[in-house]
């Protein structure tokens, strides 16, 4: 087995990304650009599992590699390309369909939250995306893949998915088992409104998420808005277990400070949350206004941005095509 490391990641082009995109994924690819081979994949496919406009779609694509190169990451380092341009990943899904078990994607949480309560109506395509996922992975024998807490279960599904099409076509450790790489402290970044949901780009209010593009007046009028708590903030994290907006205010402003939630509660505690709320904006602005500013600026070069998916899909598809030549092989197709 080859045991050169290698990072896969995607993003879905569903809108703006968020602070929740950021810190839970986007942070990880950057520094990971620096360490290992890495493949960052815009993920067309994924999107389209719930009605995408389709010039909408377009600029969402765009503005998601805007995002990446803002955020930092570098097209001679990384590849970056999206995900339909690369036809192995339905071919491996298809196969990949035949050796994932309907019981297993039975019990994928996010199915059931992003399908509702009229499951009828979901497409085919939501509910077998899972199984997409681990072919964008094992396409190309990915080793490592960086993802927010959301992501964990279907993350557990790819590795069953590659254990078992190893044991089936008899080639012990043909597909690598992927490892999750998933930060410590804010694995899954909370709505600014309700601190038992993610943040996401899906939910109705703006305001229940920092978007990458928002201004330093919108940073402030959302921070100020969000939920927190009458109580003065508490001394200790176990008083804080009762209050998932507060504690994710904290956990956000140690995150971006890369200060311990010790060290913030100290700075914090037995202060109103105004007090909290204008360092945490303060910290934010100089966090995401000039990545906001930097993703506006490319935006306006959409060809340049086309030019960067282009060069990255004709890296990612020569990976892909020698690794599907041997997976066609292993399963027996002509
Ligand atoms: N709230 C979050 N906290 C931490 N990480 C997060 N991620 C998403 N939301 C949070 C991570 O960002 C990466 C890209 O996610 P995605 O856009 O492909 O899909 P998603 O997880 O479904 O994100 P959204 O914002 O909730 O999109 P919609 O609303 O379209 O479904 C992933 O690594 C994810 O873990």
């Amino acid at each position: 087995m080859s045991k050169k490391k290698l990072v896969f990641s995607g993003v879905q082009p569903t809108g703006n990304l968020h602070l929740g995109n950021y810190l839970g994924a986007l942070k990880n690819f950057v520094s990971l650009q620096n360490e290992m081979e890495c493949i960052y994949c815009v993920v067309d496919l994924h999107a389209i599992t719930t009605f995408q406009k389709p010039d909408e779609l377009q600029n969402n694509v765009l503005e998601t590699v805007a995002s990446f190169l803002a955020t930092g990451l570098d097209p001679n380092k990384s590849i970056i390309f999206n995900q339909s341009s690369v036809s192995g990943h339905t071919e491996l899904a298809w196969i990949l369909n035949c050796v994932s078990r309907i019981g297993w994607l039975n019990r994928m949480t996010q199915f059931k939250d992003k399908a509702g309560s009229d499951k009828e109506k979901a497409s085919v395509g939501l509910y077998i995306y899972p199984n997409l996922m681990a072919a964008d992975i094992l396409l190309y024998k990915a080793t490592h893949v960086p993802v927010g807490a959301d992501q964990k279960q279907h993350l557990e599904l790819s590795r069953d998915i590659a254990q078992k099409f190893n044991n089936d076509f008899n080639c012990k450790d043909f597909f690598p088992i992927p490892e999750p790489l998933i930060p410590k402290n804010v694995s899954r970044v909370m709505s600014l409104r309700d601190g038992t949901k993610k943040m996401s780009k899906s939910e109705e209010s703006d305001f229940s998420r920092i978007n990458l593009k928002d201004s330093a007046d919108e940073i402030i009028k959302k921070i100020k808005k969000a939920k927190s708590d009458s109580e003065p903030i508490p001394e200790n994290l176990k008083n804080l277990e009762k209050k998932p907006e507060a504690l994710n205010l904290l956990n956000i402003y140690s995150e971006v400070t890369k200060k311990s939630l010790e060290t913030v509660l100290n700075e914090v505690s037995g202060k109103e949350y105004s007090f909290l709320k204008t360092k945490l904006s303060e910290i934010l602005i100089g966090e995401i206004e000039p990545i906001g500013k930097e993703i506006k600026k490319l935006l306006n070069n959409k060809d340049h941005l086309k030019q960067i998916l282009k060069k990255g899909r004709e890296k990612a598809n020569n990976i892909a095509e020698e690794n599907l030549k041997n997976i066609r092989e292993k399963v027996g197709l002509l």
